[in-house]
């Protein structure tokens, strides 16, 4: 199965990230974790975009903060889809990302989720992956449902306590 690039501009991002990674494994997807900045590492991240389809990579998700060009800049330098989360910074509580990340220019895109929303960017990641893997399909569909049981549950019992 092709493997899910999770690229971080720092480890602050972290707590989104590890979202993600809850449905990854969860799904038994393969994924690789790094900090590469579009600002402070400009050419590691360059370099891992570039070479993300050799080294067995299906998608790459991106979660950077503040001016938030790190999934822009990934998705630059691949044909892979890129999935971009906005994280929360000091200011602007998440806005600013959110903007940065959703408003590329025609012709590069990002799938952008909401902000800190790293499980759905994990479940399109699944996704996309599911659309060659049958396998992966099921696990999804079985997710969907027990995810709508678990809704359910809350329903049937709100009603009662109520
Ligand atoms: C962004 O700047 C990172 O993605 C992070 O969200 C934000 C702040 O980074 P740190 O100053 O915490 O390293 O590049």
């Amino acid at each position: 199965m092709k493997k899910v690039g999770i690229v971080m501009g720092s480890d602050s991002d972290l707590p989104v990230i590890q979202k993600a990674v809850a449905v990854l494994r969860e799904l038994e997807i393969p994924f690789e974790t790094h900090v590469f900045s579009a600002h402070r590492s400009p050419e590691e991240a360059r370099a891992f975009s570039l070479n993300a389809r050799a080294d067995g990579f299906g998608v790459i998700i991106a979660a950077a903060g503040m001016a938030a060009h790190l999934a822009g800049a990934l998705a630059a330098n691949t044909t892979l889809p890129v999935i971009g989360i906005p994280c929360k910074g000091p200011v602007f509580d998440g806005l600013d990302a959110l903007l940065s990340t959703v408003q590329m220019p025609s012709g590069i895109p990002v799938a952008t989720v909401g902000v800190g929303n790293g499980a759905n960017a994990a479940l399109l990641a699944a996704e996309i992956i599911a659309v060659s893997d049958e396998a992966l399909a099921g696990r999804l569909q079985c997710k969907r449902e027990a995810d709508t049981a678990a809704v359910l549950a809350k329903d049937a019992s709100i009603t009662e306590r109520l």
